[in-house]
């Protein structure tokens, strides 16, 4: 954990989210910037800014856990996006994968969110 970091103080309860999803290792809320109603962070608890600031087995859960959220939600199309680096457009400085729902043009989204 970083004292500074946005991130680490979500998962600390410090800075209210909407969490979606928690593990030992992972954790999982709704972007307050979204792209599309249902945009989702998946972070590994352990604190890095990069992917390879993290071990291994931090990052095992990121994309499983991204791909159970979009299935809860009834989401079939989506975008996975993780931004590592400032030219890559990071900006924030903790690791995180974007799950991003695409709307179907036909049914709209269907997002169903489970209960918490
Ligand atoms: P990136 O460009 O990949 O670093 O995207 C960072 C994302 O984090 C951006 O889509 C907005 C989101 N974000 C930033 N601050 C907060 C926050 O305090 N709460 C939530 N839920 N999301 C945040």
């Amino acid at each position: 954990m970083a004292a500074s970091c946005i991130f680490c103080k979500i998962i600390k309860g410090e800075i209210p989210s909407m969490k979606i999803f928690e593990s030992e290792k992972t954790f999982a809320f709704l972007d307050i910037n979204p792209l599309s109603y249902g945009h989702a962070l998946v972070i590994p608890k352990h604190h890095g800014t990069k992917l390879t600031d993290i071990p291994d087995d931090s990052l095992t859960e990121l994309l499983p856990v991204a791909k159970k959220i979009a299935q809860a939600a009834g989401v079939t199309d989506f975008n996975i996006l993780q931004n590592n680096g400032r030219i890559a457009h990071q900006v924030v400085d903790h690791v995180h994968v974007h799950m991003i729902p695409k709307p179907n043009e036909t049914e709209g989204l269907g997002i169903h969110w489970p209960q918490q």
